[in-house]
């Protein structure tokens, strides 16, 4: 039998944790082979709760599951972690400045960055969920010096997830038979879902999803917008933000991440730029990866035209804006 992985998820009483924390005691982050321990991290004022889903975890008496640490100590929450889902932070209340909810965030991630830095197994991956992702990646990244760049990812899987879902909407087909959409840049409305190298499996061959689709304006507009503004549409609907898609887009990201994409297909993650498709050097920034042996590598050679150039360089500006304002809080 395989030796159990342990795997943090912050943020654990929150509603994204409540559905996450039973997928990934099932098996589906990191297999149905793979025994798992579960570390939750919550804040005191959250304890009680935090507790109350450590007992639903005991009672539903997952077979994979071989342990549970629920606690609101830092330090305990990291120590040995192999995998760290990073959900907690400090959420955007009516009427507060962005560059209030980014200091919150940055002191949360700079103090949890030393955390799993000093604590948590060698090699750990993590993976940073909450808003605003990518930028809370790159504080961690940067508090973290010992964990390698390529370790700190963040969420943009589920915008790839929603590229799917319309896309299968639109040509009424399954999302899997779909592949290689890209969701670029920022997990925010500034985000370019690109379906140009995405193609879809038919009964006659492989075919362009754009040739399939025809219907540019479709795809340069309504498309992207919707894409971009599905976390509204969910919050108008729900009253409560996306919280089973999230989940299981982050199961998702680990589970390729981990085990790999199958050959000629990329997923997004947001990764550490060195620089691919002209996008800054040293911003977290979604591109499509591919993964083998528990690495992920930026795709390469992809063309890209006139109206994507535009969309990609507008998303990397607003980064760029959130790294100075991350760094302003700093000071
Ligand atoms: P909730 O408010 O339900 O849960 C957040 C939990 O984090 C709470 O239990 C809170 O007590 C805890 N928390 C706060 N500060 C903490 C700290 N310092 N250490 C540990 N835990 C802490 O939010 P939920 O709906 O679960 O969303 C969580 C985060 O995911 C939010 O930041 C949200 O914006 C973000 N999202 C990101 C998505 C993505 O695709 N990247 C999509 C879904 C989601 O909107």
């Amino acid at each position: 039998a395989k030796d159990p992985v342990r795997v943090l998820v912050t943020g654990a009483a929150g509603q994204i944790g409540y559905a996450l924390v039973p997928m990934i005691a099932r098996g589906v982050m990191l297999g149905s082979d793979q025994p798992v321990i579960l570390h939750m991290l919550d804040i005191p004022p959250a304890a009680e709760a935090l507790n109350g889903v450590k007992m639903e975890l005991v009672d539903a008496a997952f077979p994979l599951l071989k342990g549970v640490v629920a606690t609101t100590d830092v330090v305990e929450a990291c120590t040995g972690v192999n995998i760290a889902v990073m959900v907690g932070g400090f959420p955007r209340k009516e009427g507060m400045e962005r560059k209030d909810v980014m200091s919150k965030n940055v002191s949360i991630y700079k103090s949890q960055a030393s955390a799993l830095e000093s604590h948590a197994a060698p090699n750990c991956k993590v993976l940073v969920v909450a808003n605003p992702a990518n930028t809370n990646a790159l504080i961690l990244k940067e508090f973290a010096p010992s964990i390698p760049a390529k370790n700190i990812t963040c969420l943009t899987r589920l915008d790839h997830n929603r590229a799917l879902g319309q896309i299968s909407e639109r040509l009424n087909v399954q999302v899997s038979d779909i592949k290689n959409v890209i969701i670029w840049g920022n997990h925010s409305s500034t985000q370019y879902p690109d379906v140009s190298h995405a193609t879809v499996k038919t009964s006659s061959g492989e075919k362009s999803a754009r040739e399939l689709v025809s219907d540019d304006e479709w795809l340069k507009g309504e498309f992207i917008t919707t894409v971009q503004q599905r976390g509204a549409a969910i919050i108008k609907a729900r009253k409560l933000s996306s919280a089973l898609s999230a989940a299981s887009s982050a199961c998702d990201h680990i589970r390729d991440w981990v085990l790999g994409t199958p050959e000629g297909t990329w997923v997004s993650m947001g990764v550490y730029s060195d620089g691919s498709y002209n996008v800054p050097a040293g911003l977290i920034y979604s591109f499509p990866v591919a993964c083998k042996d528990g690495e992920w590598t930026i795709v390469q050679g992809l063309s890209i035209d006139e109206f994507s150039r535009k969309k990609l360089d507008a998303t990397a500006e607003e980064l760029t804006e959130e790294k100075a304002l991350a760094y302003s809080c700093l000071s």
